[in-house]
């Protein structure tokens, strides 16, 4: 039986974080939680993180495209946040960057990962970005490096 599991420690691994403006004051936080992680965990260097602001979240998967094309990253980090409001702009937002991000993924074999929070509420947002449940920018981060590890296993 032959078993694959990728480690997270990426140290030669080149990371693109798209993330957007809106909501920044929760993005900014799935910011920090990602580059502590790829630095801290995942010993990337700090000149191998790019960092890509855009609007909203709707522009991430065209952002994470475009770095992915480029042929320069390993994995590409999306982060950002859509909060509902009283409309359903938050289903066509929040439904665009989930299978665009998922779209790039799969087209450009490397891992996006899917660092969106999609919530209810601001206070939702702000438990999840580094206050009583996790950060879930970090996580995305490793998820990101260990998806590098597990595919270029597979394909040694
Ligand atoms: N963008 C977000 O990242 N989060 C949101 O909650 C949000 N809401 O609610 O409107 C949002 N809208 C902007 C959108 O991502 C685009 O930037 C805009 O539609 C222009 O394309």
């Amino acid at each position: 039986m032959k078993v694959i599991e990728g480690v997270v420690a990426t140290p030669n691994a080149r990371v693109a974080i798209a993330i957007a403006r809106f909501n920044n004051f929760i993005n900014d936080s799935l910011l920090q939680g990602a580059i502590d992680a790829l630095k801290r965990i995942g010993q990337v260097a700090d000149d191998n993180i790019t960092v890509v602001w855009v609007p909203g979240a709707y522009e991430l998967p065209l952002t994470a495209r475009v770095l992915a094309n480029t042929g320069k990253y390993d994995a590409i980090i999306a982060l950002g946040t859509v909060i509902r409001g009283g409309t359903a702009h938050f289903e066509y937002v929040a439904g665009e960057a989930s299978s665009g991000i998922g779209n790039v993924s799969l087209n450009a074999e490397i891992p996006v990962a899917f660092g969106v929070l999609t919530t209810e509420s601001i206070e939702q947002a702000i438990e999840r970005a580094g206050t009583k449940a996790g950060n879930k920018g970090a996580e995305a981060a490793l998820t990101a490096l260990e998806m590098i590890n597990v595919i270029k296993a597979i394909k040694a």
